[in-house]
């Protein structure tokens, strides 16, 4: 049986591709959800690629995740920022956890340097583009073994 990636997405992520294209590019969440498919299927896992703009519905999936996936590739959005209850939830989490920012978030704000995530992540990618959730599913691949 094939190993499942829970892919999570939080806040706003929705709107990708409808606004700040200069930041987060042209893609859609839809488009990096099928190329993540893809890249998921070629590298022998399933994916599961979920967004929400509620924190309480990101934690209810990493909490489904425990029994349902093997690894977690997860963008929190803002709440990246913010979100002790996501770290958390990660951290009642097992297996390996990859967080994603679209955007080099070490080149923008100050308050967007900081990462409750971080303090869980076993890798960060960040100012890879999309592209970043696509090397994020090799490594975990790699992790997964
Ligand atoms: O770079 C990333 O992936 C971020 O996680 C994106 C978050 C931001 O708060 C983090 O600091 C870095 C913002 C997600 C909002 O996404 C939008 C995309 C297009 C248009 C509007 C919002």
């Amino acid at each position: 049986m094939t190993k499942t990636v829970y892919i999570l997405n939080g806040p706003n992520l929705n709107l990708l591709g409808q606004r700040e294209p200069e930041i987060y590019g042209a893609e859609t969440l839809d488009d990096v959800a099928v190329a993540c498919e893809d890249t998921a299927k070629s590298a022998g896992l399933t994916c599961r690629f979920l967004q929400s703009n509620w924190e309480g519905q990101l934690i209810d999936w990493i909490h489904e995740a425990r029994d349902a996936a093997a690894g977690i590739i997860i963008n929190p959005a803002a709440l990246t920022h913010t979100s002790v209850a996501i770290l958390d939830a990660l951290n009642s989490f097992d297996g390996p956890v990859i967080e994603v920012h679209i955007s080099q978030v070490h080149k923008r704000e100050a308050f967007r340097h900081h990462s409750y995530v971080s303090q869980r992540a076993d890798a960060v990618m960040a100012g890879f583009g999309t592209h970043g959730y696509l090397l994020a599913l090799r490594h975990m691949q790699h992790l997964l073994g």
